[in-house]
């Protein structure tokens, strides 16, 4: 088999509802680029990235354009051949861009191998469940959404059936304020229900230490990149002072730096980027090693390709719900009545382009 042609695809995904960050930037669509792989047997492997911003996306794109041109004639099912030819073309440019483009390459492969071999992806990386996989619900409850909001928004992911939910913090200037969200969700939800909260990098060592115990009084499971993500010493600080655990990762651009982080005892949970580790083979590696260290680790975004990789990783216990990508396919992961994603069983990432939505393209 060999890689023949490609195609590059742009399209705005519209969103349940508009993205408004931590830092004010407001969006109501995802715009996504997607890559069609093809083979001399008429296998069409699809991977696919997006952007918050569109910014840098045309880059991207002009990028896997490129690399998908410069593999045309090798064999897909030599992945590790494959990236050696792309890392030793791309050694000159900056680490995480390049993460991005070998990720959306490397999850055309994967679709390719599981089409050539009928076989789901989680089943290729070696199975660990058949139905379905533990989910928590990220989709909601953001940092603009008010007390009343957040309670309403919080009873009903429960209600949903989702077995965990986060929700976001760190807007307020008070640390009173902060105090009142968790406040809002813990009663919304009751007493045992799992709660967990993402700062988005949005504080120091010393603000964390000021906020972290009134999240402690409500019982927050987790908390998600509290500080900046190369703070690895002050990472270790909170791992060791604080009650919550702490989870960070998704900014991390290569699968290496999780051996920093585990070495330094800077993490008690590894939120690994699929796309900002170089795809699927760079998740396993950042998995191993965070196994090594006896660390669980979760996925970031990307219930499609996540969802096959909470099913086969052996120290992968939890797998995000985000609902920004369903627009782009016809079928994708569902929740079933115990908040668990649902495995799909069809060959390759079982997920299929909306075409429709394809031919609307972008908007400008
Ligand atoms: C997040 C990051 C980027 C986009 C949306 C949400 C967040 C998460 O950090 O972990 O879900
Ligand atoms: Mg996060």
């Amino acid at each position: 088999m060999k890689i023949v042609s490609h195609e590059i695809a742009w399209v705005d995904v519209p969103l349940p509802r508009p993205f408004v960050s931590g830092t004010g930037f407001r969006t109501s669509e995802m715009r996504h680029v997607v890559l069609k792989l093809r083979t001399d047997d008429g296998i069409e492997g699809l991977g696919w990235a997006f952007a918050h911003s569109h910014t840098m996306l045309p880059a991207l794109g002009a990028a896997i354009d490129d690399v998908a041109t410069m593999i045309r004639g090798m064999d897909p099912m030599m992945r590790n051949e494959i990236q050696n030819r792309i890392s030793r073309a791309t050694q000159w440019t900056g680490g995480g861009f390049n993460e991005w483009v070998s990720a959306v390459i490397n999850f055309a492969l994967y679709d390719i191998a599981g089409k050539a071999l009928n076989t789901p992806v989680y089943k290729i990386l070696g199975g660990m469940h058949t139905e379905s996989v533990p989910t928590y619900a990220s989709h909601k409850l953001w940092r603009d959404w008010s007390l009343d909001d957040l309670a309403i928004g919080a009873a009903e992911v429960k209600a949903d059936g989702f077995k965990m939910l986060k929700f976001r913090v760190g807007a307020n200037d008070a640390a009173l304020d902060e105090r009142d969200r968790a406040k809002a969700v813990r009663e919304a939800v009751g007493p045992d229900y799992p709660i967990a909260v993402d700062i988005n990098q949005g504080w120091d060592v010393a603000r964390t230490m000021e906020v972290a115990p009134y999240l402690e009084e409500f019982r927050v499971h987790w908390l998600e990149d509290p500080i900046n993500r190369h703070d690895f010493v002050g990472y270790r600080h909170l791992v060791d002072a604080l009650n919550i655990a702490i989870t960070h990762g998704e900014n991390l651009w290569d699968w290496r730096l999780f051996l920093d982080v585990v070495k330094q005892g800077a993490v008690d949970i590894a939120m690994i980027d699929a796309h900002h580790v170089g795809g699927i083979d760079g998740f396993i590696k950042a998995a191993a090693v965070c196994d090594a260290a006896f660390r669980p680790v979760v996925t970031h975004l990307s219930p499609e390709v996540a969802v096959h990789l909470g099913a086969s990783v052996p120290n992968c216990t939890l797998v995000e719900y985000m609902d920004w990508s369903f627009g782009l396919f016809e079928d994708t992961s569902q929740i079933n009545a115990e908040g668990r994603m649902i495995v799909p069983q069809e060959p390759g990432f079982g997920v299929t382009l909306n075409e429709e939505l394809l031919k609307r393209g972008i908007k400008d």
